[in-house]
């Protein structure tokens, strides 16, 4: 996990360094944008294969302030959108997309360069939680369907530790195991 965060935080780095010199006008290639994965594990969205990045392209966007870079599948539909909302040349929204539609989105929303909120969205569901101290962890929900809700009282839902895409097979490391109140296994049954 250790390497990982320090791989995509050197990741971050270099969009955050080319979107500093290079501004949204010098995108990123493919493949370096393909690297960036959501910050939460239960995301389903589209990964294409290695051999088709030289197919995949990378776009810019602009609208009003706010600039960024789209990925673009080999059949032309949107897999990724990383945008600076805010104008200052900093990548603070991160979307993946699933089927052409966004499924998902992290988000910094108080441009420190720590994610700070988590969103599903579409067929992924409804959910939008918020990381009150950039640890990577839901700490509330911003908003939560009913439906989503009763599902995560009855499986105990647990915080997902950042950057760990096998974690649920996983015993998490002490400490990573908040749960909401009234759980009371210590343990989730597999979905
Ligand atoms: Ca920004
Ligand atoms: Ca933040």
């Amino acid at each position: 996990m250790h390497s990982l965060f320090l791989r995509s935080a050197a990741v971050f780095g270099i969009l955050a360094a080319m979107a500093t010199t290079g501004g949204a006008a010098d995108p990123p290639s493919a493949k370096l944008a393909l690297s960036f994965k959501p910050k939460q594990v239960d995301v389903e969205y589209d990964i294409p294969q290695e051999s088709e990045y030289a197919k995949c392209k990378v776009t810019v966007v602009r609208k009003g302030k706010a600039s960024g870079w789209v990925v673009l599948g080999p059949g032309g539909e949107t897999l990724r959108r990383f945008m600076d909302t805010d104008g200052d040349n900093i990548v603070d929204h991160w979307g993946y997309y699933l089927r052409g539609l966004e499924v998902y989105r992290d988000i910094d929303s108080d441009a420190d360069n720590k994610i700070d909120q988590f969103r599903w969205m579409n067929t992924a569901g409804s959910r939008w939680g918020i990381d009150d101290n950039a640890d990577g962890y839901v700490d509330r929900w911003k908003m939560i369907s009913a439906q989503e809700a009763s599902r995560s009282r009855k499986s105990c839902w647990k915080k997902s530790p950042t950057g760990q895409r096998n974690s649920r097979r996983t015993s998490p490391p002490m400490g990573l195991t908040a749960k909401p109140a009234g759980c009371s296994s210590s343990t989730r049954s597999p979905d």
